[in-house]
């Protein structure tokens, strides 16, 4: 069994013989996994002209990035490569490529609607993870996701992230995982700073943020989690 995890729960990677989370049972350590987010169109009940009520689906364009915070105070980042990069470069930010340098974090590329027939069970988007590929001065990698669109995650009907072992397109074994609720605090909030996974004594662990915050794109989220997160 996953477990379910607790904004601001932190965990280190060891599993359970059954792939789960937690130190029990040495199923030795968690070093490649994905980090997967999975999440549905909007639905909205509509009154017909002649009476009654229509369900109109409206797609929902979540974007899962992260970033890599390095010990000379660089960074390395996963995000979208269709994002402006004359816009990104006029606030000192590179253009967004889907893999790092190290090669050790790949993204699954940009998924623009949710799921638009109902929960699929299927990550939308994905950054899988080889640990044992890091930079050795890479200390802390943020996991985050904003709406390009404008509604809140308190619309958003189901958002989830996991974690777990396999590749995009086949899940082995859930490690943990995070519901984000609709959740009427989470009204006005389209971004969010999921978790980071951080190097204590040389092992990584990972530390379930689960913060809604105002940030208005992902430029800001990258400046709100270097100044507050880090
Ligand atoms: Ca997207
Ligand atoms: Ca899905």
């Amino acid at each position: 069994m996953a477990i379910n995890l607790q904004k601001g729960q932190r965990i280190d990677l060891r599993k359970k013989s059954d792939g789960a989370a937690g130190a029990a049972g040495g199923g030795g350590t968690l070093t490649n996994f994905c980090v997967g987010v999975n999440w549905g169109a909007i639905e909205e009940k509509k009154k017909k002209f002649f009476g009654g009520e229509k369900i109109v689906k409206r797609a929902v364009d979540l974007d899962l990035s992260c970033i890599m915070l390095l010990n000379d105070n660089s960074f390395d980042h996963l995000y979208s490569p269709e994002y402006d990069p004359r816009m990104l470069a006029k606030y000192g930010f590179p253009a967004g490529k889907l893999v790092s340098r190290d090669g050790a974090l790949r993204h699954s590329g940009d998924d623009r609607t949710g799921d638009m027939d109902g929960d699929d069970g299927l990550d939308n988007e994905i950054i899988s993870v080889d640990l044992t590929r890091i930079n050795p001065n890479v200390e802390q990698i943020f996991f985050f996701i904003n709406n390009v669109g404008p509604e809140d995650f308190y619309h958003i009907p189901f958002a989830k992230i996991r974690m777990y072992e396999g590749t995009p397109t086949r899940v082995k074994s859930v490690f943990a995982e995070f519901d984000v609720v609709s959740d009427p605090s989470y009204s006005g909030r389209r971004a969010m700073i999921m978790g980071k996974l951080y190097k204590k004594n040389g092992e990584w662990k990972f530390n379930a943020i689960g913060d809604a915050t105002p940030d208005p794109n992902f430029l800001a989220t990258i400046v709100n989690i270097v100044k507050n997160y880090k």
